[in-house]
């Protein structure tokens, strides 16, 4: 069922393994911009006129306004399953917890007598989260973006989310239930590229924001990479990625079952499974054979499953296969091997890691605590999940005092003049050049 890449005797850990080998999907997120720049161009320029526009033309529906009238999020509350509605109560309260502690002190530190530096952490003023609709409408994603924007205490945050014709033109029911429930009452009825250039430059209904978090398809993405640096961004999303590294140990119905639930997002979801276990990587074979006719979903997965960018990797042990989820650095890693804790702390490159056959990644991905907006595309070996730092500034805060100036100006004279930047060290001697005016000392 999946495709088999033996690298049993490829270079092992100390000589690197070349990512070519491993599966990957390919987004082409440079193609999109073009199709995206006349679109953000035309919401900078015609604002609210042109996400009507834009709501027609991709959305098929005709709206009046786009902002979301706040009885709407009311009542999409009032109107949701309760079981619903209890399971998101969890898990804003799980990710409560972990996200409150992320958050960190001020801290200063003395760095001579008389000269300091303290570092302050102020949050983001103000914050546009995309949330996706049409086949992903994921209020668990509401959840993971809005947690960490609020621990962090960012005042003002803004949701959007494609009008949705079979719903009258707002976004998605559930949406807007998750939104009323975290608080949020800004809303609004904008999807794709111009929900991004919306953000960016504002409208007459809605004021710009700073950064931009939230997944997307690729135009959202190829609109956060143009209008990057008129906003922050948090990643340009890709299609979500589990990988699992397992050994004879793992049981092969529940390894199939994981690989499955990431498959289900996306036909252009990677499901890659590592192991040094032939054994295992037969039985999974058999188990996704046996339980994918059965899922809801089964051809989105079956494709996913095909793709080059999934595949099960056979790796010579399991110091290999570590070696090789490292050079893969997975959005989602699964640990299912022998003494899983162990194996899991030597893992360095993975946006999440989730150890042992009871925590698997759909526990992460609703009621972990967790965050499930992670790095995709081997970007979990440079960058992190998103968290309550995403939507912090560390500022530096500057004090000396004359002495401490004075002990050190010296040095910041001789680097100056190494740079060619006299001035700058001008700027430091002025200080005492006053000062030796001013009492005739010297
Ligand atoms: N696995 C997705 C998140 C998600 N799963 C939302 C279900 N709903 C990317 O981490
Ligand atoms: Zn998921």
């Amino acid at each position: 069922m999946l495709n088999r890449i033996d690298l049993r005797d490829a270079p092992s850990a100390t000589d690197g393994i070349d990512r070519d080998l491993l599966p990957r999907a390919e987004l082409d997120v440079e193609a999109a911009l073009e199709k995206v720049r006349p679109i953000c161009e035309n919401v900078r320029h015609h604002g609210t006129a042109a996400l009507i526009e834009y709501a027609e033309r991709f959305d098929g529906v005709a709206i009046e306004r786009v902002r979301v009238p706040v009885e709407e999020l009311d009542r999409a509350l009032a109107a949701l399953d309760p079981a619903v509605g209890a399971a998101l109560e969890e898990s804003v309260r799980r990710a409560r917890l972990v996200h409150r502690d992320q958050r960190r002190a001020d801290s200063t530190v003395r760095v001579v007598p008389g000269g300091t530096v303290t570092e302050r952490w102020i949050p983001v003023e103000r914050v546009g989260l995309y949330v996706p609709g049409g086949r992903a409408v994921y209020p668990s994603s509401v959840v993971m973006n809005v947690v960490p924007a609020q621990e962090a205490g960012v005042g003002s945050l803004a949701v959007a989310s494609p009008p949705q014709a079979e719903h009258g033109g707002l976004p998605h029911p559930t949406i807007l239930a998750a939104c009323a429930l975290l608080g949020v009452t800004e809303v609004y009825a904008a999807g794709g590229a111009q929900a991004v250039a919306m953000f960016a430059y504002g409208t007459e209904e809605c004021r710009p924001v700073r950064l931009v978090t939230g997944p997307g398809n690729v135009y959202v993405a190829a609109a956060k990479r143009l209008l990057r640096g008129v906003i922050g961004i948090d990643a340009e999303a890709g299609p979500t990625e589990i990988a699992v590294l397992a050994d004879d140990s793992a049981d092969p119905r529940l390894v199939a079952a994981d690989l499955i639930s990431q498959a289900e997002h996306d036909v252009l979801a990677a499901a890659v499974l590592v192991t040094p276990s032939v054994a295992l990587a037969d039985a999974v074979d058999a188990e996704l054979a046996r339980q994918v006719p059965a899922a809801k979903h089964q051809e989105r997965i079956a494709e996913a499953l095909a793709g080059r960018q999934s595949g099960t990797v056979l790796v010579a042990d399991l110091d290999h296969g570590l070696a090789v989820v490292d050079a893969y650095a997975a959005e989602h890693l699964e640990i299912m091997t022998e003494d899983a804790a162990a194996v899991a702390a030597r893992v360095r490159n993975a946006g999440a890691v989730f150890v042992g056959p009871y925590a698997p990644v759909s526990l992460g991905d609703y009621c972990a605590g967790s965050n499930h907006v992670l790095p995709t595309g081997g970007c979990a070996c440079h960058s992190s999940g998103l968290s309550v730092q995403s939507f912090l500034r560390g500022v530096h805060v500057v004090e000396y005092d004359r002495e401490a100036l004075a002990d050190v100006a010296h040095h910041v004279v001789a680097l100056a003049e190494a740079e060619d930047l006299p001035a700058h060290g001008s700027a430091v001697r002025e200080r005492f050049a006053a000062d030796r005016k001013a009492d005739r000392k010297v």
